[in-house]
């Protein structure tokens, strides 16, 4: 059970966010739009959330699930792998001080994504992609084990952070694409496969047994209403073209 989010309005220069995307510019006043009815779709499923202003001079700052982990024990603020989003830390760290007494940090060389870390109960399964690093991990882990939380490594190859192609959404079922779908350590979990081609839409997530999904993947909106969760289908186009997926978008705890 989730009661709040943190989310920040993005800035105008997020039009210069990173991206691989090749899915053109995104257009600021839908943005917007979009991150308005994010946050409806956010109160819609009970949560009490809390607005950032725009971090002009960081594009990617809307992005706020990759700058601190909440947990139920502690926050997390990260380090972050990408040069231009390390600065928004400075704006998170006092945000995420109004709600936990116990805040920790990760230190370089270490470096933390959390979009990279998926939370299932008291476990954490943290991914070694480009933006998360080894030494991040070692520390993440250090982290969760002295709150009596744990966490595990994850190798991938193929996606910017691990839940670009996974989701976990409770009572054991796994959102997965790609690389993780034969993944070892995700065989015990009811996995609910998503194409290629609608890849995408397997960055969901699980709030409150509401699911926000990003409108526009038939195929799997359908396989989402064979859960039994509430659906709630959310606009995020102009965040795809950065990237960005729907989680990404708030820290929720
Ligand atoms: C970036 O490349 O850092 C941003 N353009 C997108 C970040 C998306 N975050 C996430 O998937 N957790």
């Amino acid at each position: 059970m989730f009661t709040k989010a943190i989310v920040r309005t993005p800035c105008h220069e997020m039009v210069k966010g990173i991206t691989s995307a090749n899915l053109g510019a995104p257009i600021y006043e839908k943005a917007l739009a979009q991150h308005a009815d994010y946050i409806e779709a956010l109160i819609e499923c009970g949560l009490d959330v809390t607005i950032l202003p725009p971090d002009e001079g960081y594009p990617d700052s809307c992005f706020v699930e990759d700058v601190a982990l909440m947990t139920p024990h502690c926050a997390i603020i990260t380090n972050p792998g990408a040069d231009s989003r390390k600065g928004e830390i400075e704006s998170m760290i006092p945000a995420v001080e109004e709600f936990y007494d116990k805040v920790e940090f990760i230190e370089a060389p270490g470096t933390v994504e959390a979009g990279d870390i998926m939370m299932v109960g008291d476990h954490f399964y943290i991914g070694l992609s480009d933006r998360t690093n080894e030494i991040g991990a070692v520390q993440m882990i250090s982290y969760l084990e002295k709150y009596g939380m744990s966490g595990s490594m994850v190798e991938m190859s193929e996606m910017l952070h691990l839940k670009t192609g996974l989701s976990y959404l409770e009572n054991n079922k796994l959102l997965a694409t790609g690389e993780f779908v034969a993944k070892e350590e995700f065989q015990k979990f009811d996995m609910i496969e998503i194409d290629n081609d609608e890849a995408y839409a397997s960055n969901s997530v699980w709030i409150n047994d509401t699911i926000l999904t990003p409108n526009g993947f038939p195929k799997t909106k359908a396989k989402l209403e064979q859960t039994g969760y509430k659906i709630r289908e959310v606009d995020v186009s102009e965040f795809q073209k950065l990237d960005g997926g729907l989680s990404c978008l708030s820290l929720r705890f």
